[in-house]
């Protein structure tokens, strides 16, 4: 068995669950925060068979955009307080970011 961990933006949320639920895949969604944008994210905790696992990366990949988006950046200078000014710099984020890991034993009780 395998558990796949996927950072999805929150913008794309309802259609990936949507999907994976039609397909009737199982799945946890757990509310998270990007470490770099500090923006609301979601981590999408899917339980399946090793041989599902392309199936489920499908579904994600077709229903998970990319985007740009801007984030600004302090520059490493040190500068009086209120003087600092930070510069908007554009990064892509997504679709989504994938972790795919063994699951040494899995319970249902
Ligand atoms: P954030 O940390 O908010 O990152 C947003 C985007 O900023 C990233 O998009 C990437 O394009 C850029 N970025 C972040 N950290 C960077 C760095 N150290 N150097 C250069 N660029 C950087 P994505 O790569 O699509 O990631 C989207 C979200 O997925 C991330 O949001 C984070 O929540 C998660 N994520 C990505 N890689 C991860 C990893 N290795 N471990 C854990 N979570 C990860």
């Amino acid at each position: 068995m395998k558990l796949i961990i996927a950072v999805v933006q929150d913008k794309d949320r309802r259609k990936v669950t949507d999907a994976l639920l039609e397909r009737r895949y199982q799945f946890t969604v757990v509310a998270t925060t990007g470490g770099l944008l500090r923006e609301g994210n979601v981590s999408i905790l899917i339980g399946v068979e090793a041989e599902q696992v392309d199936d489920v990366i499908g579904v994600i990949q077709a229903h998970s955009k990319t985007r740009e988006q801007l984030v600004n950046v302090f520059p490493p200078t040190i500068e009086p307080i209120g003087t600092c000014i930070p510069s908007p710099v554009k990064v892509q984020v997504g679709g989504a970011t994938i972790f795919v890991l063994n699951v040494e034993r899995f319970e249902k009780l």
